[in-house]
């Protein structure tokens, strides 16, 4: 009874630390990993034309991929002068299979323009739109891009994501990573040049509305043209302002966040589909 309990022990321990070496060894190869994507990023930083530039992880508002559906996607950025083919690009989420998910040929990036890769695992949605075999982790993972010759072109490595907020470069295309307001297929600088400014020059609600909401300006401004832009920073109406309190039929603007601004105030305001 003594030895077939010491030798259950010893088993065990034997388990214990067989797995505690993996887990060593897998450490110490992504350690190796993050280091070599670290030094790789910097050597290639100068040469390098696209870019991972925004980012998002939880999205339920934001925007739809052409199936209508609220995934998760990534903004490339292509800041070079001059149209580059992505066939045979790659991108992952993992260190183990960098050839995750092959970018499929005849894909191709317009000088200084952007391209959304929706990661929702469906590639039935695509090929165009590209529609990436994985998903974005919302409480943070890596995500590599990687040429033909599956060399490194630009790589990230994100914490944890807020819902319906971008993460993104700024400025556009080669700063750091910010948690912002999204700005979907589009310059990542459109907003935040936009400081958000919570003063009272007016208020809105219902917000969140199916449609319809209401604005209340403040006495003390005199402001007569009221602005609303979407996430991408185009403008969605313009409303000349006759009264200081109105109402707002939104029902034309789609579903999705929106940007309202009257004079140097920025309010977000999101509408229900
Ligand atoms: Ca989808
Ligand atoms: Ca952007």
């Amino acid at each position: 009874m003594m030895l077939s309990r010491q030798k259950s022990y010893s088993i065990l321990y034997g388990f214990k630390l067989i797995k505690l070496i993996t887990m060593f060894k897998q450490i110490l190869i992504q350690t190796i990993f993050t280091l070599s994507l670290f030094l790789t990023s910097i050597t290639i930083s100068e040469a390098q034309s696209v870019v991972i530039n925004e980012i998002m992880a939880s999205n339920t508002i934001t925007a739809t991929d052409n199936a209508g559906d609220y995934d998760d996607w990534i903004e490339l950025y292509n800041k070079s002068n001059v149209t580059v083919d992505l066939s045979g690009w790659h991108i992952t989420d993992k260190l183990d299979n960098l050839t995750k998910y092959e970018i499929p040929i005849g894909t191709s990036i317009d000088a200084n323009d952007y391209l959304i890769i929706w990661a929702d695992e469906d590639s039935s949605q695509g090929p165009n739109p590209v529609h990436a075999n994985f998903k974005l982790s919302k409480s943070g993972e890596i995500l590599i891009l990687l040429d033909s010759f599956v060399s490194i072109v630009d790589s990230i490595s994100f914490g944890q994501q807020t819902t319906d907020m971008g993460y993104a470069r700024v400025p556009n295309g080669s700063g750091n990573f910010v948690i912002q307001t999204p700005t979907f297929n589009g310059n990542n600088e459109t907003i935040s040049t936009n400081k958000v400014n919570k003063s009272n020059a007016f208020k809105i609600f219902p917000n969140p509305t199916n449609g319809v909401f209401n604005i209340i300006i403040d006495d003390n401004f005199n402001e007569t043209i009221f602005e609303v832009f979407d996430v991408q920073g185009r403008k969605v109406d313009e409303i000349n302002i006759t009264s200081k309190q109105f109402q707002v039929n939104a029902s034309d603007w789609g579903g999705g966040l929106f940007v309202l601004k009257y004079g140097n105030t920025v309010k977000r305001m999101l509408i229900l589909k």
